[in-house]
Protein backbone atom coordinates (compact mmCIF):
# COMPACT_ATOMS: atom_id res chain seq x y z
CA UNK A 1 0.00 0.00 0.00
CA UNK A 2 1.19 3.66 -1.04
CA UNK A 3 1.48 5.59 1.95
CA UNK A 4 1.86 9.86 1.90
CA UNK A 5 4.56 10.72 4.14
CA UNK A 6 2.96 12.37 7.36
CA UNK A 7 5.21 15.53 7.18
CA UNK A 8 4.25 16.21 3.55
CA UNK A 9 0.59 15.46 4.42
CA UNK A 10 0.90 17.43 7.55
CA UNK A 11 1.80 20.56 5.74
CA UNK A 12 -0.91 20.04 3.03
CA UNK A 13 -3.13 20.13 5.55
CA UNK A 14 -2.28 23.18 7.19
CA UNK A 15 -1.94 24.61 4.06
CA UNK A 16 -5.46 23.80 3.56
CA UNK A 17 -6.97 25.23 6.71
CA UNK A 18 -5.08 28.55 6.00
CA UNK A 19 -6.61 28.73 2.55
CA UNK A 20 -10.49 27.86 3.77
CA UNK A 21 -9.82 30.46 7.25
CA UNK A 22 -10.16 33.07 4.32
CA UNK A 23 -13.51 32.42 3.73
CA UNK A 24 -14.48 31.59 7.51
CA UNK A 25 -14.61 27.76 7.46
CA UNK A 26 -12.84 25.46 9.81
CA UNK A 27 -12.32 21.69 9.82
CA UNK A 28 -13.86 19.99 12.45
CA UNK A 29 -11.98 17.19 12.75
CA UNK A 30 -9.48 19.26 14.34
CA UNK A 31 -11.83 19.70 17.53
CA UNK A 32 -14.53 17.08 16.92
CA UNK A 33 -13.53 15.74 20.42
CA UNK A 34 -13.57 19.14 22.29
CA UNK A 35 -16.30 19.96 21.11
CA UNK A 36 -18.28 16.70 22.06
CA UNK A 37 -16.32 15.61 25.41
CA UNK A 38 -17.40 12.22 27.13
CA UNK A 39 -19.07 13.69 30.08
CA UNK A 40 -19.03 17.60 31.36
CA UNK A 41 -16.10 19.55 30.86
CA UNK A 42 -16.40 23.16 32.37
CA UNK A 43 -13.82 26.02 33.35
CA UNK A 44 -15.87 25.97 36.34
CA UNK A 45 -14.24 25.33 39.47
CA UNK A 46 -14.57 24.13 43.03
CA UNK A 47 -14.45 27.44 45.07
CA UNK A 48 -15.61 28.07 48.48
CA UNK A 49 -15.99 32.11 49.68
CA UNK A 50 -15.25 33.08 53.78
CA UNK A 51 -18.07 35.51 54.50
CA UNK A 52 -15.72 37.13 57.31
CA UNK A 53 -13.10 37.30 54.16
CA UNK A 54 -15.87 39.09 51.95
CA UNK A 55 -18.01 41.40 54.49
CA UNK A 56 -15.01 43.94 55.02
CA UNK A 57 -14.23 44.31 51.91
CA UNK A 58 -18.22 44.83 51.25
CA UNK A 59 -18.41 47.61 54.15
CA UNK A 60 -15.28 49.01 52.53
CA UNK A 61 -17.36 49.71 49.64
CA UNK A 62 -19.92 51.05 51.71
CA UNK A 63 -17.81 53.67 52.56
CA UNK A 64 -16.30 54.56 48.53
CA UNK A 65 -19.80 54.39 46.79
CA UNK A 66 -23.19 54.89 47.62
CA UNK A 67 -25.90 52.17 46.20
CA UNK A 68 -27.55 54.98 44.24
CA UNK A 69 -24.08 55.91 42.71
CA UNK A 70 -22.97 52.26 42.09
CA UNK A 71 -27.36 51.47 40.72
CA UNK A 72 -26.37 48.01 42.90
CA UNK A 73 -23.67 47.64 44.97
CA UNK A 74 -22.10 44.56 44.32
CA UNK A 75 -19.35 42.47 44.72
CA UNK A 76 -19.41 39.49 42.10
CA UNK A 77 -18.75 35.78 43.11
CA UNK A 78 -16.56 35.29 40.37
CA UNK A 79 -15.25 31.63 39.62
CA UNK A 80 -11.37 30.95 40.04
CA UNK A 81 -11.76 29.22 36.31
CA UNK A 82 -13.46 31.92 34.81
CA UNK A 83 -11.92 34.74 36.16
CA UNK A 84 -13.28 38.50 34.62
CA UNK A 85 -16.51 36.75 33.17
CA UNK A 86 -18.46 37.75 36.19
CA UNK A 87 -19.92 34.45 36.70
CA UNK A 88 -19.74 31.26 39.17
CA UNK A 89 -20.88 28.83 37.02
CA UNK A 90 -20.78 28.53 33.49
CA UNK A 91 -24.43 29.44 33.56
CA UNK A 92 -25.32 31.45 36.58
CA UNK A 93 -23.72 34.43 38.26
CA UNK A 94 -23.92 35.39 41.92
CA UNK A 95 -22.62 38.11 43.84
CA UNK A 96 -22.82 39.41 47.67
CA UNK A 97 -24.91 43.21 47.56
CA UNK A 98 -24.83 45.39 50.89
CA UNK A 99 -27.42 48.33 51.28
CA UNK A 100 -26.57 50.29 54.16
CA UNK A 101 -29.63 51.71 56.56
CA UNK A 102 -31.11 54.97 54.57
CA UNK A 103 -29.84 53.99 51.03
CA UNK A 104 -31.90 53.11 47.65
CA UNK A 105 -30.86 51.18 45.03
CA UNK A 106 -32.73 52.72 41.96
CA UNK A 107 -35.46 51.13 40.45
CA UNK A 108 -35.02 49.05 36.81
CA UNK A 109 -35.72 46.03 34.78
CA UNK A 110 -34.36 43.54 32.55
CA UNK A 111 -34.86 40.39 31.06
CA UNK A 112 -32.58 38.44 33.79
CA UNK A 113 -34.52 36.96 35.84
CA UNK A 114 -32.99 37.64 39.65
CA UNK A 115 -32.84 35.82 43.31
CA UNK A 116 -31.98 37.33 47.07
CA UNK A 117 -30.95 34.95 49.77
CA UNK A 118 -30.44 36.92 52.68
CA UNK A 119 -26.96 36.50 54.63
CA UNK A 120 -27.30 39.21 56.86
CA UNK A 121 -29.14 41.86 58.27
CA UNK A 122 -32.95 42.80 58.65
CA UNK A 123 -35.40 45.94 57.34
CA UNK A 124 -34.32 46.02 53.68
CA UNK A 125 -36.82 45.75 51.32
CA UNK A 126 -37.19 44.97 47.79
CA UNK A 127 -39.84 45.96 45.12
CA UNK A 128 -41.65 43.78 42.71
CA UNK A 129 -43.93 45.86 40.31
CA UNK A 130 -45.67 47.63 42.99
CA UNK A 131 -45.30 45.17 46.12
CA UNK A 132 -42.36 45.55 48.61
CA UNK A 133 -41.34 42.79 51.01
CA UNK A 134 -39.26 42.70 53.95
CA UNK A 135 -36.11 41.05 54.02
CA UNK A 136 -35.08 38.37 56.68
CA UNK A 137 -31.71 36.70 56.98
CA UNK A 138 -32.48 33.01 55.00
CA UNK A 139 -35.62 34.52 53.01
CA UNK A 140 -35.30 33.64 49.20
CA UNK A 141 -37.18 36.57 47.13
CA UNK A 142 -37.52 36.37 43.55
CA UNK A 143 -37.48 39.45 40.88
CA UNK A 144 -39.05 37.93 37.88
CA UNK A 145 -37.75 38.65 34.50
CA UNK A 146 -38.97 41.99 32.90
CA UNK A 147 -40.26 43.10 36.52
CA UNK A 148 -39.41 46.55 37.94
CA UNK A 149 -37.58 46.43 40.81
CA UNK A 150 -35.46 48.66 43.41
CA UNK A 151 -34.69 47.96 46.94
CA UNK A 152 -34.03 50.61 49.81
CA UNK A 153 -32.97 50.33 53.24
CA UNK A 154 -35.10 52.28 56.04
CA UNK A 155 -33.44 50.19 58.88
CA UNK A 156 -31.07 50.90 61.20
CA UNK A 157 -28.58 47.88 59.95
CA UNK A 158 -26.50 46.95 57.29
CA UNK A 159 -28.42 44.42 55.09
CA UNK A 160 -26.48 42.03 52.57
CA UNK A 161 -27.67 39.04 50.45
CA UNK A 162 -26.37 37.23 47.57
CA UNK A 163 -27.75 37.74 44.32
CA UNK A 164 -28.20 34.97 41.81
CA UNK A 165 -28.63 35.99 37.76
CA UNK A 166 -29.13 33.69 34.85
CA UNK A 167 -27.33 36.57 32.83
CA UNK A 168 -24.99 34.22 30.93
CA UNK A 169 -28.34 32.04 29.97
CA UNK A 170 -29.93 35.08 28.70
CA UNK A 171 -26.44 36.11 27.22
CA UNK A 172 -26.30 32.89 25.39
CA UNK A 173 -29.86 33.62 23.64
CA UNK A 174 -28.86 37.15 22.84
CA UNK A 175 -32.26 37.97 24.51
CA UNK A 176 -31.29 40.65 26.36
CA UNK A 177 -33.47 44.10 27.52
CA UNK A 178 -32.93 46.61 30.08
CA UNK A 179 -34.80 50.06 31.08
CA UNK A 180 -34.53 52.27 33.94
CA UNK A 181 -37.69 53.39 35.88
CA UNK A 182 -38.09 56.65 35.25
CA UNK A 183 -38.78 57.60 39.19
CA UNK A 184 -35.11 56.47 41.60
CA UNK A 185 -37.92 54.58 43.55
CA UNK A 186 -41.33 52.99 41.88
CA UNK A 187 -45.04 54.20 43.70
CA UNK A 188 -46.42 51.37 46.14
CA UNK A 189 -49.50 49.98 44.58
CA UNK A 190 -49.91 46.70 46.67
CA UNK A 191 -50.30 46.23 50.53
CA UNK A 192 -47.40 44.14 51.61
CA UNK A 193 -47.89 40.61 51.25
CA UNK A 194 -50.72 41.02 49.11
CA UNK A 195 -48.96 38.06 46.80
CA UNK A 196 -48.33 35.99 49.50
CA UNK A 197 -51.86 36.16 50.84
CA UNK A 198 -53.16 35.51 46.82
CA UNK A 199 -51.14 32.90 46.13
CA UNK A 200 -49.08 31.70 49.12
CA UNK A 201 -52.17 29.89 51.66
CA UNK A 202 -53.29 27.19 49.07
CA UNK A 203 -55.54 29.60 47.60
CA UNK A 204 -55.74 31.58 44.15
CA UNK A 205 -58.33 34.40 43.27
CA UNK A 206 -60.82 33.19 40.43
CA UNK A 207 -59.80 33.41 37.12
CA UNK A 208 -56.27 34.89 37.97
CA UNK A 209 -53.01 35.27 35.39
CA UNK A 210 -50.13 34.72 36.68
CA UNK A 211 -48.67 38.15 37.58
CA UNK A 212 -45.27 37.09 36.53
CA UNK A 213 -45.61 35.03 33.66
CA UNK A 214 -43.25 31.63 34.07
CA UNK A 215 -41.98 32.93 37.48
CA UNK A 216 -43.81 32.12 40.87
CA UNK A 217 -46.34 34.72 41.62
CA UNK A 218 -44.85 34.23 45.27
CA UNK A 219 -41.90 36.55 45.37
CA UNK A 220 -40.46 35.82 49.25
CA UNK A 221 -40.67 32.29 50.64
CA UNK A 222 -39.73 33.52 54.85
CA UNK A 223 -37.12 31.48 56.00
CA UNK A 224 -39.41 30.77 59.29
CA UNK A 225 -41.79 28.55 56.62
CA UNK A 226 -38.75 27.04 54.77
CA UNK A 227 -36.99 26.28 58.08
CA UNK A 228 -40.36 24.93 59.30
CA UNK A 229 -41.56 22.72 57.16
CA UNK A 230 -37.36 21.12 57.04
CA UNK A 231 -37.85 20.58 60.68
CA UNK A 232 -41.26 18.67 60.02
CA UNK A 233 -39.88 16.65 57.57
CA UNK A 234 -37.27 15.80 59.59
CA UNK A 235 -39.42 14.71 62.35
CA UNK A 236 -41.44 12.00 60.48
CA UNK A 237 -38.79 10.63 57.88
CA UNK A 238 -35.22 9.80 57.83
CA UNK A 239 -33.14 11.63 56.09
CA UNK A 240 -31.97 10.72 51.99
CA UNK A 241 -28.24 9.68 52.12
CA UNK A 242 -26.89 12.33 49.81
CA UNK A 243 -29.22 14.99 50.53
CA UNK A 244 -30.10 14.84 54.13
CA UNK A 245 -33.71 16.54 54.11
CA UNK A 246 -33.93 18.60 50.60
CA UNK A 247 -36.99 20.48 49.43
CA UNK A 248 -37.36 22.37 46.30
CA UNK A 249 -39.24 25.58 46.23
CA UNK A 250 -42.03 25.77 44.09
CA UNK A 251 -44.43 27.93 42.15
CA UNK A 252 -48.08 27.17 43.34
CA UNK A 253 -49.48 27.38 40.02
CA UNK A 254 -47.44 24.97 37.92
CA UNK A 255 -46.08 22.58 40.40
CA UNK A 256 -42.77 23.50 38.86
CA UNK A 257 -39.46 25.34 39.80
CA UNK A 258 -40.15 28.80 41.55
CA UNK A 259 -38.29 30.52 38.58
CA UNK A 260 -38.29 29.24 34.82
CA UNK A 261 -34.49 29.37 34.77
CA UNK A 262 -33.36 28.66 38.09
CA UNK A 263 -34.12 25.70 40.76
CA UNK A 264 -34.03 26.89 44.20
CA UNK A 265 -33.18 23.90 47.01
CA UNK A 266 -33.02 24.56 50.61
CA UNK A 267 -32.24 21.42 52.57
CA UNK A 268 -31.11 20.13 56.38
CA UNK A 269 -28.24 18.29 57.09
CA UNK A 270 -28.37 17.00 61.05
CA UNK A 271 -26.02 17.13 62.96
CA UNK A 272 -22.92 14.32 62.33
CA UNK A 273 -24.48 13.54 59.01
CA UNK A 274 -21.85 12.27 56.59
CA UNK A 275 -23.56 11.76 53.15
CA UNK A 276 -22.76 9.55 50.28
CA UNK A 277 -21.27 11.35 47.23
CA UNK A 278 -23.60 12.70 44.45
CA UNK A 279 -23.44 14.83 41.22
CA UNK A 280 -25.71 16.57 39.19
CA UNK A 281 -25.43 18.29 35.56
CA UNK A 282 -26.65 21.69 37.36
CA UNK A 283 -23.28 23.52 38.51
CA UNK A 284 -25.09 24.35 42.04
CA UNK A 285 -24.13 27.54 44.18
CA UNK A 286 -24.43 27.00 48.02
CA UNK A 287 -25.18 29.37 51.18
CA UNK A 288 -24.44 28.02 54.34
CA UNK A 289 -27.45 29.14 56.77
CA UNK A 290 -26.81 27.72 59.86
CA UNK A 291 -23.92 25.50 61.14
CA UNK A 292 -20.69 24.27 60.43
CA UNK A 293 -18.75 21.29 58.90
CA UNK A 294 -16.72 20.37 55.87
CA UNK A 295 -17.57 19.86 51.77
CA UNK A 296 -15.89 17.95 49.61
CA UNK A 297 -16.14 18.83 46.02
CA UNK A 298 -14.32 17.27 43.24
CA UNK A 299 -10.71 17.20 44.20
CA UNK A 300 -11.07 19.84 46.73
CA UNK A 301 -12.18 19.89 50.39
CA UNK A 302 -13.83 23.19 52.17
CA UNK A 303 -14.91 24.34 55.84
CA UNK A 304 -17.66 25.92 56.01
CA UNK A 305 -19.89 27.86 58.51
CA UNK A 306 -22.99 30.18 58.27
CA UNK A 307 -22.89 32.30 55.70
CA UNK A 308 -20.13 31.50 53.03
CA UNK A 309 -21.06 30.51 49.72
CA UNK A 310 -19.23 27.35 47.87
CA UNK A 311 -19.78 26.37 44.58
CA UNK A 312 -19.79 22.86 43.04
CA UNK A 313 -19.62 22.82 39.15
CA UNK A 314 -21.19 20.24 36.98
CA UNK A 315 -21.00 16.27 37.32
CA UNK A 316 -18.20 16.97 40.40
CA UNK A 317 -18.99 14.78 43.30
CA UNK A 318 -20.29 16.17 46.36
CA UNK A 319 -19.99 15.08 49.86
CA UNK A 320 -20.85 16.63 53.15
CA UNK A 321 -19.82 16.48 56.73
CA UNK A 322 -21.81 18.21 59.11
CA UNK A 323 -20.16 19.16 62.38
CA UNK A 324 -23.74 21.03 63.86
CA UNK A 325 -27.01 20.92 62.05
CA UNK A 326 -26.40 22.42 58.85
CA UNK A 327 -29.20 24.06 56.74
CA UNK A 328 -27.94 25.00 53.23
CA UNK A 329 -30.07 26.78 50.50
CA UNK A 330 -28.89 26.18 46.78
CA UNK A 331 -29.97 27.25 43.54
CA UNK A 332 -28.56 25.87 39.81
CA UNK A 333 -29.87 25.73 35.75
CA UNK A 334 -31.61 23.12 36.42
CA UNK A 335 -34.98 23.99 34.76
CA UNK A 336 -33.48 24.84 31.65
CA UNK A 337 -31.57 21.61 31.61
CA UNK A 338 -34.86 19.58 32.57
CA UNK A 339 -36.91 20.94 30.04
CA UNK A 340 -34.33 20.06 27.33
CA UNK A 341 -34.18 16.90 28.63
CA UNK A 342 -30.27 17.02 29.79
CA UNK A 343 -30.21 17.20 32.98
CA UNK A 344 -28.67 14.04 35.10
CA UNK A 345 -27.99 12.90 38.16
CA UNK A 346 -25.42 10.15 39.96
CA UNK A 347 -25.70 8.61 43.33
CA UNK A 348 -22.30 7.28 44.88
C1 LIG B 1 -29.30 43.63 39.27
O1 LIG B 1 -30.30 44.26 38.65
C2 LIG B 1 -29.32 43.45 40.64
O2 LIG B 1 -31.46 44.39 40.90
C3 LIG B 1 -28.29 42.77 41.25
O3 LIG B 1 -30.31 44.02 42.66
C4 LIG B 1 -27.23 42.29 40.54
C5 LIG B 1 -26.10 41.99 38.44
C6 LIG B 1 -26.04 42.18 37.10
C7 LIG B 1 -27.06 42.83 36.44
C8 LIG B 1 -28.14 43.31 37.13
C9 LIG B 1 -30.44 44.00 41.45
C10 LIG B 1 -27.17 42.47 39.17
C11 LIG B 1 -28.21 43.14 38.50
Amino acid sequence: MASVPQPTLGAARQELYRRMDRDNLAPLWEVLHELIPNAPATACRPALWKYRQARPYLMEAGKLITAKEAIRRVLILENPGMRGESCITQSLYAGLQLILPGEIAPSHRHSQSALRFIVEGSGAYTAVDGERTTMFPGDFIITPSWTWHDHGNPGSEPVVWMDGLDIRIVQLFAAQFHEVYPEEVQPVSRSEGASAARYGNNLVPLAAAAPFGKTSPIFNYPYARSRDSLDKLAQDQGPDPCHGWKMQFMNPLTGGHAMPTIAAFIQLLPKGFRSQAYRSTDGTIYSVVEGEGRVHVGDETFEYEARDTFVAPSWAPLRFEAKGETVLFSFSDRPGQEAMGLWREKRG
